[in-house]
């Protein structure tokens, strides 16, 4: 009932006839529409004068309503100039002639006439209504109308119907109960429209003309999902305050010369390697200006910094006229026959990434551009952007996101169905992932690859996604430049005033088919038919600004060239190019970490012991509550208790042995963030990082962070349940800088593998395709523990399978040997078996003179197991990570008597032991733990398979045969021992699952693998 109340004075409409004097020109209602009956003409012209009341605004406006329904109920409750203002504007007075001085100052004779017309309120309300509505329409809807497809034979929106509520005829007006007759009446404007510009009534032919000219032109806004007002508000006043979109003579030569760059680079492209794949621009030019725009007003409000994300369309272009990389950089990159001057495979030139400071002509401001290097999946690189910003943001204390921000880029099809895009909007407005904000820009050419929109996507437009995150979309013709810029430039005044994400639609056209080889008339005739007679987009803008006088035809030659000339001799000198190097291509640069020649400043690796007092220091903190008044849970209280206790034993358990770890990392200065599905407790509730005031909602203490006033910040925060998105995130931010360890926790190890491609084509092979290192950690719960198939098996074999090193070459073992085969692979995949080797394992990351990515498959019964604690004695100083722990009971004292070796890894050393005990074999079989799989322990393994000269040597795993580390240890075990011995191998046999989901089962193949393990017959037919 409220909602419709309404003032009465903003009901009132003309007569038709008084309006006519107070408007403007007569325009006419309905005009060429496309397809012949969908939209008004556009008239860029706002000139409707027209007269209000006095005293009315929008602060009385509620004052006003409370006294018209007083009034309704009875005329006699409101003082009589009231009682006469509402009577003479329900006659139909004008606004400006209903209102009269109270009686007695003035004389009355002419109301009677007026009051005399016999009021129709209900109409009057209805009228009013009716018009509310047909503006909040075109507010919602207006966009499905626009004329969004420059070859117009698309709908954008896959759906050609005209919503009823547009009025794209004038019987259409019928739908409000108007019509045609209404056309020059005059209605007051609500508060949720600027169409008025500085006025407050418009006929309603004007609103209609004026709503189409904001929302039905070349322009969709799709934002009326927001459910914020003030963000409602602020978009409505973008685009529909009158004149709003004007350019300057200024502001259109520059747009010109940028389309004169971006079309010419294609086209020259295509003239010197017409047989090249560049995945070109063509359709699609206004994207360089447009990225142009966004860079100048995000640097205009501020940012210092942008990091973006693209795919292969029209990237070199971007390289060559967003970042400005050397032109014969990107020219040299089409010479086949250079050589390449970096190790590693190297990339195609449209995933290289690139890092550029430089001056911002327009701001005159320094500004850093760094395009990242990606792989062919489209939208991977999503959440690695929003990851490497986050960082950069964190390590120059930006914490609002006002000096450094992400601009992405997407095609439609992918953005459409890519489901690490809707998991990276997910992360926007999370506290410990936001960037505050990204502009998205989506180069919408209404195809992917072969595929029609129509029978790629099930939603209406390929951006639809971003509504869950309220993020506005701008849908704009990409063949009108200006409405392009206009947008471009309030997606970033957006970003800089919300900081929220938006998303710019550009639709365009693929000229070329999906690369220059492609022959798009196979797939989409009729489409291309269309295309080759499309006239390009920089030809139609400068016969544009021709025409209106904004340059001459002489000036746009000599723009076009002028950049024919730069391109000609940036050509010449790129044939000097000897050589390639990629490094030119490193995205993010660490200054000062390597040499000036990009190498290690050394090879080797301190001791990443800790004193005693360190140890009792952090141990102290990991069992306590550092700050007062904090009431923990009583559970939480015996276990700090029970910390205390192991730090007065000077031992330490899993959690205590990484709290070691984290807490020296962070007193020595590194920053440290561990992130992931509910790491903060920890999965298996063994971590608590994160204390929670059972008496205050939300009141937490993290303990880490009170370890001492410099201390390093530690950042440790529950994820979103994604792996893909959230990976990709962490391993942005570990590129950021070199002196941070950046931890990402799978809640079970198996779950990475939705993470999958972050690990196939960012992780195991970035170093190689991209020269730029990376120290991120992967923690993957692992083992086989009678939970099922799921939750067991984090797949080490997968991550074994794809290390570099050789498994049928005996290295040379150099003094350095255990450091360089570290800087030479290209991952390093451990499996530890004590607290103490995990802290050790995660402090060398650290104290490396290089980063590699780091994959620890974690225990789950371990993390409590009491024989798997270790003491302080194995963490002093002098202390290291031990890559093989080589057998150190009664067999290693007399091993020439010993008959067995078992080399194993991880928690079945436990079962393993016990079994040796229970058998009484611990004089006959020896036991070597390998806690580092990857890089092979070459070294170590050569030695105490030689010191058992007369034992047979057996693999034992819990895992499947075909799964596991078996099929990665066997070949290297061999290659060690000269092949001179078989490797027995005593584990479950093949599967396809990763383990069984009967607990029974589970412990039968438990014996059976333990049986073969220790019986010396075991493999006697197999010899
Ligand atoms: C994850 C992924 N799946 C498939 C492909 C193969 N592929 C390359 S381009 C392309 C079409 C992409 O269409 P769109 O996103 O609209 O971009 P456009 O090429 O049209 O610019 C496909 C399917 C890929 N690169 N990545």
């Amino acid at each position: 009932m409220h909602r419709l109340r309404t003032c009465a004075a903003r009901l009132r409409p003309l007569t038709a006839s008084q309006a006519a004097q107070t408007v403007g020109p007569q325009r006419p209602i309905t005009g060429p529409s496309r397809g012949g009956t969908r939209t008004f003409l556009p008239i860029r012209c706002y000139t409707a004068p027209v007269a209000s009341e006095p005293f009315l605004n929008g602060t009385s406006s509620n004052y006003v309503e409370e006294m018209y329904f007083a009034w309704m109920e009875d005329p006699k409750s409101v003082h009589k100039s009231w009682d006469v203002f509402f009577r003479n504007a329900n006659a139909g007075a004008p606004p400006g002639a209903a209102y009269q001085s109270p009686l007695g100052l003035s004389a009355a004779p002419q109301l009677s006439s007026l009051v005399g017309a016999q009021p129709n309120v209900e109409k009057l309300v209805e009228d009013h209504l009716a018009v509310q509505s047909l503006i909040r329409a075109y507010q919602i809807r207006g966009h499905h109308v626009a004329q969004l497809d420059p070859l117009g034979i698309m709908d954008t929106d896959l759906d050609s119907c005209v919503p009823n509520d547009i009025i794209t005829s004038s019987d259409k007006l019928g739908f409000y109960g108007l019509d045609e007759s209404d056309l020059e009446k005059v209605f007051r404007l609500p508060t949720t429209t600027f169409i008025g510009g500085s006025e407050t009534a418009l006929p309603l032919k004007e609103i209609i003309r004026r709503l189409e000219m904001a929302y039905c032109q070349h322009i969709g806004v799709e934002f009326m999902f927001i459910n914020d007002l003030e963000q409602c508000q602020w978009i409505r006043q973008k685009f529909e305050v009158p004149g709003v979109m004007q350019f300057d003579l200024e502001e259109k030569r520059t747009l010109l010369a940028r389309m004169v760059r971006s079309t010419r680079f294609e086209e020259f492209l295509q003239k010197k390697w017409s047989a090249e794949k560049r995945f070109g621009l063509e359709g699609c030019e206004s994207l360089i200006p447009a990225l142009k725009t966004i860079i100048d007003k995000s640097s205009e409000s501020g940012v210092e910094n942008i990091v973006m994300g693209m795919p292969h369309r029209g990237r070199l272009n971007v390289l060559a006229n967003v970042i400005r990389k050397e032109l014969e950089q990107i020219f040299c990159q089409f010479d086949s026959k250079l050589e390449a001057a970096d190790e590693g495979s190297g990339d195609v030139k449209y995933h290289l990434g690139m890092y550029h400071r430089r001056i911002n002509r327009v701001t005159d401001r320094n500004i850093t551009l760094s395009l990242m290097a990606n792989p062919s999946h489209l939208e991977a690189v999503d959440p690695v952007v929003q990851g490497k910003v986050k960082a950069e943001q964190f390590y120059c204390g930006d914490n609002d996101g006002k000096r450094v921000m992400s601009i992405l880029l997407h095609g439609d099809a992918a953005f459409a169905g890519q489901g690490v895009v809707y998991e990276t909007f997910h992360l926007s407005h999370l506290p410990s992932y936001t960037t505050h904000g990204t502009v998205h820009v989506v180069v919408n050419n209404q195809i992917g690859f072969t595929t029609d929109p129509r029978v790629a996507r099930s939603s209406p437009y390929p951006t639809d996604v971003a509504r869950v995150v309220n993020a506005p979309i701008f849908h704009v013709n990409a063949d009108d430049p200006e409405a392009v810029i206009y947008v471009c430039k309030v997606a970033a005044e957006w970003r800089a005033t919300f900081h929220k994400d938006v998303v710019v639609d550009l639709v365009c056209y693929r000229r070329m088919g999906h690369n220059e080889m492609d022959e798009p008339m196979f797939t989409q005739p009729l489409m291309y038919k269309q295309i080759k007679k499309q006239k390009p987009v920089l030809q139609k803008y400068a016969e544009k600004l021709i025409a209106e006088g904004a340059v001459n035809r002489q000036e746009y030659e000599e723009e076009i060239a002028k950049y024919d000339k730069i391109c000609e001799e940036a050509y010449n000198r790129s044939k000097d190019e000897k050589i390639l190097h990629i490094k030119h291509w490193l995205d993010s640069p660490w200054p000062g970490f390597f040499t000036l020649d990009g190498q290690p400043k050394a090879m080797s690796c301190p001791s990443t012991g800790l004193t005693e007092e360190m140890l009792n220091h952090i141990g102290g903190v990991a069992s306590s509550v550092p700050v007062e008044d904090f009431t923990i849970h009583g559970g939480l209280s015996r276990i700090l208790k029970s910390r205390g206790e192991m730090i007065r034993n000077r031992t330490v358990d899993w959690a205590l042995g990484e709290y070691m770890a984290f807490g020296s990392l962070l007193q020595e200065g590194t920053h440290i963030r561990l992130s992931g599905q509910d790491v903060e407790r920890g999965t298996f509730s063994h971590r608590h990082h994160v204390l929670h005031d059972q008496n205050v909602d939300k009141r937490i203490c993290i303990p880490m962070n009170h370890l001492a006033p410099d201390q390093a910040p530690y950042t440790v925060c529950n994820s979103s349940l994604s792996e893909y998105g959230v990976l990709g995130f962490e391993l942005g931010f570990a590129m950021a800088s070199p002196n941070a360890l950046i931890l990402w926790e799978a809640q079970f190890g198996d779950f990475h593998n939705t993470a999958q491609c972050i690990i196939d084509q960012f992780i195991c092979p970035g170093q190689a395709k991209w020269v730029r290192q990376n120290g991120i950690v992967l923690l993957l719960p692992h083992g086989m523990e009678g939970m099922g198939p799921e939750h067991s098996s984090a797949r080490p074999e997968r991550f074994l399978q794809m290390c570099n090193d050789d498994p049928d070459v005996m290295p040379s073992l150099t003094e350095d040997f255990a450091v360089r085969q570290l800087y030479d692979c290209n991952w390093i995949v451990v499996n530890c078996s004590s607290p103490g080797n995990y802290f050790h394992v995660l402090r060398r990351q650290i104290l490396l003179p290089f980063r590699k990515p780091l994959i620890v498959f974690t225990p789950k019964s371990l993390l409590r197991l009491p024989e798997a604690r270790s003491s302080f004695d194995m963490m002093l100083p002098g202390t290291q990570f031990q890559r093989l722990i080589p057998e150190g009971g009664l067999a290693s004292q007399s091993p020439e008597e010993v008959k067995r070796v078992i080399f194993c890894t991880g928690k079945i050393y436990y079962e393993l032991v016990k079994e040796r005990k229970n058998r009484g074999m611990e004089s006959t079989v020896a036991i070597a733990r390998m806690e580092q799989l990857s890089p092979f322990p070459f070294d170590q393994v050569k030695a105490e398979s030689e010191l058992y000269a007369n034992a047979d040597l057996v693999w034992c795993q819990e895992e499947h045969k075909n799964q596991g580390y078996y099929d990665y240890v066997k070949p290297r075990i061999r290659t060690t021992t000269q092949r001179a011995k078989p490797v027995w191998y005593a584990g479950r046999g093949p599967a396809a699952a990763p383990a069984t989901g009967n607990k029974k089962a589970h412990l039968m193949e438990l014996k059976r693998l333990l049986d073969n393990a220790f019986g010396l017959d075991a493999f006697k037919d197999q010899q």
